[in-house]
């Protein structure tokens, strides 16, 4: 009897697999609504800003774009939530949104005892510091006793607090939630120093400064920010879809499948290729949504790199370098599971 059992279930989990996947509710939700909620932060240049007309552009928001590609066809089935670092948490823990694509680390407290998971990491970052030229710093070392601009609820509110305490400095920290009322406080010389992730630092200079060239970032990351989206727990489906989502623009750029170049690679005759963009298996079908969903994603929003070099990398304002975002065989972290 309980071998029979046994084998029912054994039987029913081998059905499960060879077929569709099971919605989870917030995949569902998503679904019937039309329309995925991404929270965004306020105004971060590169990453998520929206223009005069209230158009979003960013590499944060180009994984909400992908998000909807997956699941519609369509990039622009998405509303944006501008959120605070302060408010981000309580906005998806409430429902106010399906998901957070913005600047958010992933750390084991937020990841645990918030009720979320991260789902991916679509930017390596590390915090760092930013100063006036005129000040003449050349490392964060330099920065006892100095006043320094920061974000509550944010890492770098922490980090900042260990850094100056494991090198036996002062500092007097100015807390300031919104973006536009810090960095006004920085530019206006309340605050010697402004500290968030790198890239965020970036974004702020070419964005805010009169003269970017007036303000240095000093050389010194004192901390790990792997940056990425995050949703609920509760829905193990919204996770998959939001994480391979991730992995397909990768994975796309790894086999030189471009936005320019996807319709003919649809007939490639590289396997890995056709399993990417639904020519063969179903790979859709068992993320819950349709097979040409990585295909869409490419189609309409691009690769990996195409979204890094048009808003943060080579072709932006940013300049980033690729550096830890380049893909695991160039040298970088970036590295999708297997599609297969
Ligand atoms: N990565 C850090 C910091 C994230 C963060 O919110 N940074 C600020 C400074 S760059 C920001 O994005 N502000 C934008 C906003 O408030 O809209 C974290 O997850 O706590």
């Amino acid at each position: 009897m309980k071998r029979l059992s046994t084998a029912i279930a054994t039987g029913a989990v081998l059905v499960l697999a060879a077929g569709a996947a099971q919605a989870g509710k917030d995949l569902d939700a998503i679904k019937a609504r039309g329309q995925v909620i991404c929270g965004v932060s306020t105004g971060l240049a590169g990453f998520s800003l929206a223009d005069s007309q209230g158009k979003w552009a960013g590499l944060d928001v180009d994984l909400c774009r992908a998000l909807s590609a997956a699941i519609f066809g369509s990039p622009d089935k998405v509303k944006y939530q501008a959120l605070t670092a302060q408010q981000r948490f309580t906005a998806l823990q409430s429902g106010e949104v399906d998901l957070l694509s913005r600047n958010t680390t992933w750390t084991l407290t937020r990841d645990t005892s918030l009720g979320l998971n991260f789902a991916a990491v679509n930017f390596y970052d590390g915090q760092g510091f930013m100063v006036p030229k005129k000040l003449g710093v050349k490392s964060a070392r330099e920065l006892a006793g100095a006043t320094v601009c920061v974000q509550p609820g944010t890492t770098t509110e922490l980090n900042l607090a260990d850094y100056f305490r494991a090198n036996r400095m002062d500092f007097k920290p100015v807390v300031i939630e919104r973006l536009d009322e810090i960095n006004a406080a920085y530019f206006s010389g309340r605050c010697d120093v402004l500290t968030t992730d790198a890239s965020g630092l970036a974004s702020v200079r070419i964005k805010d400064a009169k003269v970017p060239e007036d303000h240095v970032i000093l050389p010194e990351l004192i901390s790990k920010e792997p940056l990425g989206p995050v949703v609920r727990h509760g829905d193990d489906q919204l996770l998959d879809l939001v994480k391979w989502t991730h992995y397909a623009m990768l994975e796309a750029e790894e086999l030189g499948v471009t936005s320019k170049n996807v319709d003919d690679q649809l007939k490639s005759s590289n396997p890995g290729t056709q399993r990417l963009l639904g020519v063969s298996g179903d790979m859709g079908k068992m993320l819950g949504v349709d097979n040409k969903w990585a295909y869409n994603i490419v189609k309409t929003v691009g690769n990996y790199a195409e979204i890094y070099d048009k808003h943060v990398g080579k072709d932006s304002a940013l300049k980033i370098e690729r550096g830890l975002n380049a893909l695991w065989n160039k040298g970088g972290l970036q590295y999708a599971m297997p599609i297969r």
